[in-house]
């Protein structure tokens, strides 16, 4: 039920009905229906958007084909369209204060958190911007007398953009920017639960000078109006980031008419800490990684595998620290780990934590939700004693619960750290470089860090091995993933032989 006095924080928000972007015009939803978001630390409505059916996609869809097949985007040189996602970078740093605010209301993360996200999209759009104009082709003169081969480097045509509620302008900044630079078009979903940055979004690449049909925003649950994003027959490339579910449907859907598919999914990922290790630092990182956006994060480090003569120690240490974080109003500068997104997803993370208690694991930190008067919270937890086939060591809880689990040799960290169906990120902790690269090494993930946690680059490609995705996003490949090659293959002059 809505809670009708709005709390103080909140006391000068508007609520705003949010229209969607088709064709260069904001518009409702063709039936006329609206999805309301219910702020999940403040238990107030924040926002009402547009409840796109399959009509409305058809329509985005139909732009978006019109916007790649006659309109200038795709035919802009390459300096043009970076000059307009240059200009674009400048607006979102301009209004990051304010699509910080509707992040942070929208999702529940701290407004300081928000902030340090909209720094680094405003950055990412800035290296898009930049790759737009090393986007080449190649050239082979090597292939016998008069043969020429040109290799072209084609925009894919329309790309389906669908993106979850954890960093809602972070997630579309890691994939809009590299579709346009590409000089694609694009249909847009952001999720039901945290849509207004992205379509503040819009409103900034209108201004920007983005033309019409190009950049298309659609709102609405993911069956309604995300599943006919994913199997049109005029859509080229959908890039998916979400639940693991949710993307072994979207390239189901996408078998159908065999688009290209980049899926960025969930993580469960190891810290293996070894005794040499700078164990004041690794605590710090422990602590960050657990909790950092309140655990509902695919990159958080929800395993610990700790060497076995550390771990009684290092346990009690983490949970010393944790009992020192701030949860508490995402909107308090103060606040480091703020709401659980929705009420249905908190009783998901508590049922992990009471799960693994019953399967042996010990508390030893937190493994209630708390209750702060309004929204919705879950205490920071650590649960020791952790077996490596309990649930809670091998799916993704998305909350913040930390679990440790413990080895003796190095093959038998790795094996324990390899033994589950993802494989996003990892960690590593040792003062030994030839540890740090063995496990760097063997361990079958996208990113691992080294003496580090949860670091992160325009620069730097990031995906998963097996059921955490297919492709990479970022990095300086981050353009080529929305081109078709192209072979030229020419006979210049006479034939003589
Ligand atoms: O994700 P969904 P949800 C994980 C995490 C979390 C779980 C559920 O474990 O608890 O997923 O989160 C759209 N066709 N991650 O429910 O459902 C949907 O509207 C097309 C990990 O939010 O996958 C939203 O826009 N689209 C992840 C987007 O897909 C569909 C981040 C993601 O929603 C659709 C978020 C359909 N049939 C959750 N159904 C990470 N890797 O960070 C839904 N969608």
């Amino acid at each position: 039920m809505t809670v009708l006095m709005r709390p103080k924080a909140l006391s000068d928000h508007k609520v705003r009905t949010y229209q969607m972007l088709i064709d260069g015009k904001w518009l409702d939803s063709q039936d006329g229906r609206t999805l309301e978001r219910v702020a999940p630390g403040h238990g107030v409505v924040v926002s009402r958007y547009q409840a796109a059916s399959g009509v409305d996609a058809e329509r985005a869809i139909a732009a978006a084909r019109r916007a790649f097949d006659a309109g200038p985007w795709p035919r802009m040189t390459a300096s043009e369209r970076s000059l307009i996602l240059l200009k674009a970078a400048d607006m979102i740093a301009a209004r990051a204060d304010e699509l910080a605010f509707l992040d942070a209301i929208e999702s529940g993360k701290p407004i300081s958190q928000a902030k340090g996200e909209l720094g680094g999209a405003a950055d990412i759009w800035r290296y898009a911007a930049a790759l737009a104009r090393d986007l080449h082709g190649e050239s082979y003169n090597t292939l016998g007398d008069g043969t020429l081969g040109v290799v072209l480097r084609e925009a894919i045509g329309v790309v389906s953009i669908i993106t979850p509620w954890n960093f809602p302008f972070l997630i579309v900044s890691q994939k809009l920017p590299f579709a346009l630079a590409a000089g694609c078009t694009t249909v847009v979903k952001p999720s039901e639960l945290t849509s207004a940055s992205t379509l503040v979004l819009g409103e900034i690449l209108e201004a920007a000078g983005v033309p019409a049909g190009v950049v298309n925003i659609l709102t609405g649950t993911g069956p309604e109006v995300g599943a006919p994003m994913t199997t049109h027959g005029d859509v080229d490339m959908i890039s998916f980031t979400g639940s693991t579910g949710v993307g072994r449907l979207t390239m189901a859907n996408a078998a159908r008419t065999l688009k290209k598919v980049s899926l960025e999914l969930g993580g469960k990922n190891p810290q293996i800490v070894f005794p040499d290790a700078n164990l004041e630092e690794f605590i710090d990182a422990a602590v960050f990684g657990a909790y950092f956006n309140a655990g509902e994060c695919c990159n958080a480090g929800s395993r610990l595998i700790l060497h076995r003569d550390i771990a009684e120690e290092v346990t009690a240490r983490i949970a010393a620290l944790s009992a020192k974080v701030k949860v508490g109003d995402p909107l308090d500068p103060e606040t480091q780990v703020g709401a659980i997104i929705t009420p249905q997803h908190l009783e998901k993370i508590a049922s992990y934590v009471s799960a693994a208690s019953k399967d042996g694991a010990a508390v030893a930190h937190g493994g209630e939700a708390l209750d702060l008067g309004m929204g919705q919270f879950m205490a920071p937890t650590i649960l020791s004693q952790v077996r490596p086939d309990m649930a809670v060591a091998c799916e993704e809880v998305f909350g913040p619960v930390l679990s440790v689990l413990t080895f003796e040799t190095t093959d038998e960290a790795i094996r324990i750290a390899n033994s589950i169906d993802y494989g996003l990120s990892a960690g590593v902790w040792s003062r030994d470089f030839d540890t740090c690269l063995t496990i760097g090494r063997r361990v079958r993930a996208g990113t691992v860090w080294m003496n580090t946690f949860m670091d992160g680059a325009s620069e730097l490609p990031f995906g998963g091995y097996r059921q955490s995705g297919l492709g990479r996003e970022l990095g300086r490949h981050a353009v080529e993933d929305y081109t078709e090659t192209k072979t030229l293959n020419m006979h210049i002059g006479a034939r003589t032989g």
